[in-house]
Protein backbone atom coordinates (compact mmCIF):
# COMPACT_ATOMS: atom_id res chain seq x y z
CA UNK A 1 0.00 0.00 0.00
CA UNK A 2 1.77 3.82 -1.09
CA UNK A 3 2.11 5.88 2.19
CA UNK A 4 1.54 8.84 -0.09
CA UNK A 5 -0.86 11.81 1.88
CA UNK A 6 -3.82 10.63 -0.08
CA UNK A 7 -6.31 10.62 2.36
CA UNK A 8 -9.05 13.41 3.46
CA UNK A 9 -9.75 11.98 6.69
CA UNK A 10 -9.21 8.51 8.04
CA UNK A 11 -12.05 6.48 9.67
CA UNK A 12 -10.78 3.88 12.11
CA UNK A 13 -13.65 0.77 13.18
CA UNK A 14 -15.02 -1.29 10.21
CA UNK A 15 -18.38 -2.29 11.50
CA UNK A 16 -21.23 -1.39 10.39
CA UNK A 17 -21.76 2.49 10.84
CA UNK A 18 -17.88 2.54 10.21
CA UNK A 19 -18.24 1.20 6.97
CA UNK A 20 -21.18 3.11 6.19
CA UNK A 21 -19.70 6.48 6.53
CA UNK A 22 -16.74 5.51 4.93
CA UNK A 23 -19.15 4.78 1.99
CA UNK A 24 -21.27 7.88 2.74
CA UNK A 25 -17.99 9.89 2.17
CA UNK A 26 -16.68 8.12 -0.64
CA UNK A 27 -19.78 9.05 -2.45
CA UNK A 28 -19.27 12.40 -2.01
CA UNK A 29 -15.67 12.78 -3.11
CA UNK A 30 -13.30 12.30 -0.35
CA UNK A 31 -10.77 9.88 0.12
CA UNK A 32 -11.13 7.66 3.06
CA UNK A 33 -8.03 5.86 4.19
CA UNK A 34 -9.70 3.05 6.49
CA UNK A 35 -8.32 0.84 10.07
CA UNK A 36 -9.51 -1.39 12.02
CA UNK A 37 -8.08 -3.12 15.22
CA UNK A 38 -8.48 -6.50 13.51
CA UNK A 39 -6.39 -5.33 10.63
CA UNK A 40 -7.55 -8.41 8.29
CA UNK A 41 -11.03 -6.50 8.06
CA UNK A 42 -9.09 -3.49 6.33
CA UNK A 43 -8.62 -6.24 3.62
CA UNK A 44 -11.84 -7.56 4.10
CA UNK A 45 -13.57 -4.54 3.57
CA UNK A 46 -11.37 -3.31 0.88
CA UNK A 47 -11.66 -6.33 -1.90
CA UNK A 48 -15.60 -6.62 -0.95
CA UNK A 49 -17.40 -3.25 -0.07
CA UNK A 50 -14.72 -1.44 -0.95
CA UNK A 51 -13.84 -2.95 -3.95
CA UNK A 52 -13.81 0.28 -7.30
CA UNK A 53 -13.93 3.00 -5.11
CA UNK A 54 -11.15 5.60 -4.09
CA UNK A 55 -11.63 3.94 -0.43
CA UNK A 56 -7.45 3.40 0.61
CA UNK A 57 -6.48 1.59 3.91
CA UNK A 58 -3.72 1.02 6.15
CA UNK A 59 -2.38 -1.55 8.08
CA UNK A 60 -1.25 0.14 10.79
CA UNK A 61 -2.33 3.24 12.54
CA UNK A 62 1.48 4.73 11.47
CA UNK A 63 0.67 4.11 7.92
CA UNK A 64 -2.66 5.53 8.12
CA UNK A 65 -1.37 8.69 9.83
CA UNK A 66 1.09 9.13 6.57
CA UNK A 67 -1.97 8.48 4.33
CA UNK A 68 -3.27 11.96 5.59
CA UNK A 69 -3.56 15.31 4.96
CA UNK A 70 -2.84 17.75 7.10
CA UNK A 71 -4.61 18.58 9.59
CA UNK A 72 -5.05 15.18 9.78
CA UNK A 73 -8.97 14.31 10.20
CA UNK A 74 -8.96 10.53 12.38
CA UNK A 75 -13.23 9.32 12.98
CA UNK A 76 -13.31 7.09 15.73
CA UNK A 77 -16.45 4.71 14.92
CA UNK A 78 -15.92 1.49 17.85
CA UNK A 79 -17.26 0.72 20.84
CA UNK A 80 -17.86 3.47 23.64
CA UNK A 81 -15.95 3.51 26.62
CA UNK A 82 -11.93 2.17 26.89
CA UNK A 83 -11.79 1.42 23.18
CA UNK A 84 -12.17 5.05 22.37
CA UNK A 85 -9.33 5.74 24.90
CA UNK A 86 -7.38 3.26 23.76
CA UNK A 87 -7.02 4.68 20.33
CA UNK A 88 -6.09 8.06 21.64
CA UNK A 89 -3.06 6.61 23.07
CA UNK A 90 -1.74 4.95 20.04
CA UNK A 91 -2.80 8.22 18.39
CA UNK A 92 -1.06 10.77 20.20
CA UNK A 93 2.93 9.74 19.19
CA UNK A 94 1.73 9.80 15.55
CA UNK A 95 -0.24 13.47 15.52
CA UNK A 96 0.63 16.89 15.80
CA UNK A 97 -0.91 20.20 17.09
CA UNK A 98 -3.53 21.02 15.20
CA UNK A 99 -4.61 17.52 14.03
CA UNK A 100 -8.09 16.43 14.92
CA UNK A 101 -9.70 13.39 16.40
CA UNK A 102 -13.36 12.81 16.26
CA UNK A 103 -15.40 10.35 18.20
CA UNK A 104 -18.54 9.41 15.95
CA UNK A 105 -20.03 6.68 18.67
CA UNK A 106 -21.96 6.55 21.27
CA UNK A 107 -19.57 7.80 24.14
CA UNK A 108 -21.07 9.39 27.52
CA UNK A 109 -20.31 13.02 27.24
CA UNK A 110 -18.66 13.21 30.54
CA UNK A 111 -16.10 10.94 29.27
CA UNK A 112 -16.15 13.44 26.05
CA UNK A 113 -15.65 16.75 28.31
CA UNK A 114 -12.74 14.90 29.81
CA UNK A 115 -11.07 13.53 26.44
CA UNK A 116 -11.71 16.73 25.08
CA UNK A 117 -9.73 18.90 28.21
CA UNK A 118 -6.86 16.57 28.07
CA UNK A 119 -6.52 16.31 24.28
CA UNK A 120 -6.76 20.30 23.90
CA UNK A 121 -3.66 20.74 26.34
CA UNK A 122 -1.61 18.74 24.10
CA UNK A 123 -2.81 20.96 20.92
CA UNK A 124 -5.00 17.83 19.74
CA UNK A 125 -8.67 19.20 18.38
CA UNK A 126 -11.28 16.97 20.17
CA UNK A 127 -14.27 16.53 18.78
CA UNK A 128 -17.08 14.32 20.08
CA UNK A 129 -20.11 13.91 17.44
CA UNK A 130 -23.60 12.50 17.82
CA UNK A 131 -24.83 10.37 14.55
CA UNK A 132 -27.95 9.37 14.60
CA UNK A 133 -29.82 7.18 11.74
CA UNK A 134 -28.42 4.18 12.38
CA UNK A 135 -26.90 2.01 9.60
CA UNK A 136 -28.89 3.60 6.95
CA UNK A 137 -28.72 7.21 7.78
CA UNK A 138 -24.78 6.54 7.83
CA UNK A 139 -24.47 4.76 4.10
CA UNK A 140 -27.15 7.98 2.68
CA UNK A 141 -27.30 10.61 5.39
CA UNK A 142 -26.99 10.97 9.19
CA UNK A 143 -27.91 13.34 11.35
CA UNK A 144 -24.49 14.81 13.02
CA UNK A 145 -24.26 16.56 15.74
CA UNK A 146 -20.36 17.73 16.39
CA UNK A 147 -18.94 19.47 19.36
CA UNK A 148 -15.62 20.10 21.09
CA UNK A 149 -12.63 22.18 19.85
CA UNK A 150 -14.06 24.51 17.63
CA UNK A 151 -10.99 25.28 16.00
CA UNK A 152 -11.57 21.69 14.25
CA UNK A 153 -15.06 22.90 12.96
CA UNK A 154 -14.06 24.62 9.32
CA UNK A 155 -11.75 21.49 8.54
CA UNK A 156 -14.66 18.87 8.83
CA UNK A 157 -17.56 21.27 7.97
CA UNK A 158 -17.60 19.97 4.27
CA UNK A 159 -17.59 16.66 4.99
CA UNK A 160 -19.94 16.77 7.73
CA UNK A 161 -22.10 18.73 5.78
CA UNK A 162 -22.11 16.89 2.80
CA UNK A 163 -22.31 13.63 4.15
CA UNK A 164 -25.09 14.43 6.26
CA UNK A 165 -28.96 13.87 5.61
CA UNK A 166 -30.91 17.14 4.18
CA UNK A 167 -34.21 18.42 4.96
CA UNK A 168 -35.44 20.95 2.21
CA UNK A 169 -31.94 21.25 1.08
CA UNK A 170 -30.63 22.52 5.09
CA UNK A 171 -27.92 19.63 6.32
CA UNK A 172 -28.68 18.13 9.48
CA UNK A 173 -25.37 19.18 10.75
CA UNK A 174 -23.83 21.87 12.98
CA UNK A 175 -21.32 22.79 15.18
CA UNK A 176 -22.96 22.08 18.73
CA UNK A 177 -20.71 23.50 20.99
CA UNK A 178 -18.02 22.86 23.14
CA UNK A 179 -16.58 19.72 24.76
CA UNK A 180 -18.77 17.16 25.22
CA UNK A 181 -21.89 19.04 24.21
CA UNK A 182 -22.07 16.67 20.68
CA UNK A 183 -22.39 13.85 22.65
CA UNK A 184 -25.18 15.28 25.10
CA UNK A 185 -26.65 16.58 22.35
CA UNK A 186 -27.29 12.50 20.95
CA UNK A 187 -27.60 11.91 24.59
CA UNK A 188 -31.19 13.82 25.08
CA UNK A 189 -31.97 13.32 21.20
CA UNK A 190 -32.28 9.03 22.27
CA UNK A 191 -33.73 10.14 25.47
CA UNK A 192 -36.82 11.84 23.42
CA UNK A 193 -36.85 9.37 20.73
CA UNK A 194 -37.31 6.39 23.89
CA UNK A 195 -39.91 8.50 25.29
CA UNK A 196 -42.07 8.28 22.37
CA UNK A 197 -41.38 4.83 21.27
CA UNK A 198 -42.81 4.28 25.09
CA UNK A 199 -45.64 6.27 24.30
CA UNK A 200 -46.36 4.55 20.86
CA UNK A 201 -45.83 1.07 23.24
CA UNK A 202 -48.51 2.41 25.89
CA UNK A 203 -51.25 3.30 23.18
CA UNK A 204 -50.69 0.25 21.21
CA UNK A 205 -51.43 -1.51 25.02
CA UNK A 206 -54.79 0.67 25.73
CA UNK A 207 -55.64 0.50 22.26
CA UNK A 208 -55.11 -3.31 22.17
CA UNK A 209 -56.13 -4.61 25.70
CA UNK A 210 -58.83 -1.84 26.65
CA UNK A 211 -60.35 -0.78 23.30
CA UNK A 212 -59.91 -4.17 22.21
CA UNK A 213 -58.80 -3.19 18.64
CA UNK A 214 -57.34 -5.48 15.93
CA UNK A 215 -53.87 -5.06 14.97
CA UNK A 216 -55.29 -3.73 11.36
CA UNK A 217 -57.27 -1.25 13.47
CA UNK A 218 -54.54 -0.48 15.36
CA UNK A 219 -52.54 -0.01 12.07
CA UNK A 220 -55.07 2.41 10.98
CA UNK A 221 -55.28 4.76 14.16
CA UNK A 222 -51.70 4.84 13.57
CA UNK A 223 -51.90 5.91 9.80
CA UNK A 224 -54.40 8.36 10.60
CA UNK A 225 -52.24 10.07 13.57
CA UNK A 226 -49.61 10.07 10.68
CA UNK A 227 -51.70 12.72 9.00
CA UNK A 228 -52.30 14.85 11.73
CA UNK A 229 -49.29 17.24 13.93
CA UNK A 230 -48.29 13.43 15.28
CA UNK A 231 -46.36 12.65 11.97
CA UNK A 232 -43.27 10.74 12.39
CA UNK A 233 -40.70 8.40 11.50
CA UNK A 234 -41.69 5.93 14.53
CA UNK A 235 -45.60 6.37 14.73
CA UNK A 236 -45.21 5.79 10.70
CA UNK A 237 -43.33 2.53 10.84
CA UNK A 238 -45.70 1.60 13.97
CA UNK A 239 -48.83 1.04 11.64
CA UNK A 240 -46.43 -0.81 8.70
CA UNK A 241 -45.54 -3.39 12.35
CA UNK A 242 -48.71 -3.97 13.43
CA UNK A 243 -50.41 -4.90 10.00
CA UNK A 244 -47.00 -7.25 9.10
CA UNK A 245 -48.04 -10.27 9.13
CA UNK A 246 -46.26 -13.99 9.33
CA UNK A 247 -46.81 -16.67 7.11
CA UNK A 248 -49.44 -17.83 8.81
CA UNK A 249 -51.70 -14.34 8.61
CA UNK A 250 -50.73 -13.79 12.01
CA UNK A 251 -49.39 -10.18 13.42
CA UNK A 252 -45.93 -11.06 14.05
CA UNK A 253 -45.52 -7.95 16.38
CA UNK A 254 -47.17 -10.35 19.21
CA UNK A 255 -44.47 -13.27 18.41
CA UNK A 256 -41.65 -10.94 19.36
CA UNK A 257 -40.48 -11.23 23.00
CA UNK A 258 -41.26 -8.43 24.89
CA UNK A 259 -37.94 -8.75 27.12
CA UNK A 260 -35.71 -6.63 24.98
CA UNK A 261 -33.48 -3.52 26.02
CA UNK A 262 -33.84 -0.02 24.57
CA UNK A 263 -31.18 -0.76 21.61
CA UNK A 264 -32.47 -3.95 20.91
CA UNK A 265 -36.00 -3.01 20.70
CA UNK A 266 -34.58 -0.01 18.29
CA UNK A 267 -32.87 -2.30 16.51
CA UNK A 268 -36.18 -4.34 16.14
CA UNK A 269 -38.41 -1.95 15.04
CA UNK A 270 -35.60 -0.93 11.73
CA UNK A 271 -35.39 -4.65 11.02
CA UNK A 272 -39.43 -4.99 11.57
CA UNK A 273 -39.78 -1.98 8.90
CA UNK A 274 -37.26 -2.71 6.17
CA UNK A 275 -39.19 -5.96 6.34
CA UNK A 276 -42.49 -5.09 5.99
CA UNK A 277 -40.74 -2.34 3.39
CA UNK A 278 -39.56 -5.23 1.48
CA UNK A 279 -42.90 -7.06 1.53
CA UNK A 280 -45.00 -4.02 0.63
CA UNK A 281 -42.62 -3.09 -2.19
CA UNK A 282 -42.26 -6.65 -3.86
P1 LIG B 1 -19.63 -1.65 17.44
O1 LIG B 1 -20.16 -0.75 18.52
O2 LIG B 1 -20.07 -3.07 17.39
O3 LIG B 1 -18.01 -1.62 17.54
C1 LIG B 1 -17.25 -2.40 16.65
C2 LIG B 1 -15.92 -1.74 16.44
O4 LIG B 1 -15.28 -1.48 17.70
C3 LIG B 1 -14.99 -2.66 15.67
O5 LIG B 1 -14.18 -1.86 14.83
C4 LIG B 1 -14.17 -3.30 16.78
O6 LIG B 1 -12.91 -3.75 16.35
C5 LIG B 1 -13.99 -2.14 17.70
N1 LIG B 1 -13.61 -2.50 19.07
C6 LIG B 1 -14.27 -3.20 20.02
BR1 LIG B 1 -15.92 -4.01 19.79
N2 LIG B 1 -13.59 -3.32 21.16
C7 LIG B 1 -12.44 -2.66 20.93
C8 LIG B 1 -11.31 -2.41 21.74
N3 LIG B 1 -11.24 -2.82 23.01
N4 LIG B 1 -10.30 -1.70 21.20
C9 LIG B 1 -10.36 -1.27 19.92
N5 LIG B 1 -11.43 -1.46 19.10
C10 LIG B 1 -12.45 -2.15 19.61
O7 LIG B 1 -19.82 -0.99 15.98
P2 LIG B 1 -21.01 -0.12 15.36
O8 LIG B 1 -22.34 -0.71 15.61
O9 LIG B 1 -20.57 0.16 13.97
O10 LIG B 1 -20.95 1.23 16.22
C11 LIG B 1 -19.81 2.06 16.27
C12 LIG B 1 -20.10 3.19 17.25
O11 LIG B 1 -21.21 3.95 16.76
C13 LIG B 1 -20.49 2.73 18.65
O12 LIG B 1 -20.01 3.62 19.61
C14 LIG B 1 -22.00 2.76 18.62
O13 LIG B 1 -22.58 2.92 19.91
C15 LIG B 1 -22.25 3.98 17.75
N6 LIG B 1 -23.51 4.00 17.03
C16 LIG B 1 -24.04 2.87 16.50
C17 LIG B 1 -25.25 2.92 15.81
C18 LIG B 1 -25.83 1.66 15.18
O14 LIG B 1 -26.98 1.74 14.69
N7 LIG B 1 -25.10 0.54 15.14
C19 LIG B 1 -25.91 4.14 15.66
C20 LIG B 1 -25.34 5.30 16.18
C21 LIG B 1 -24.14 5.21 16.87
P3 LIG B 1 -12.70 -5.31 15.94
O15 LIG B 1 -13.28 -5.45 14.57
O16 LIG B 1 -11.25 -5.51 16.00
O17 LIG B 1 -13.46 -6.14 16.96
Amino acid sequence: MSTEAVADIAVIGLAVMGQNLILNMNDHGFVVCAFNRTVSKVDDFLENEAKGTKIVGAHSLAEMAKKLKRPRRVMLLVKAGSAVDDFIEQLLPLLESGDIIIDGGNSEYTDTNRRAESLGKKGILYVGSGVSGGEEGARFGPSLMPGGAEAAWPHLKDIFQSISAKVDGEPCCDWVGLGGSGHFVKMVHNGIEYGDMQLICEAYHLMKDAVGLSHDEMADVFDQWNKTELDSFLVEITAGILRFKDEKGNALVEQIRDTAGQVIAHFLLRQMFRKCMTRLLS
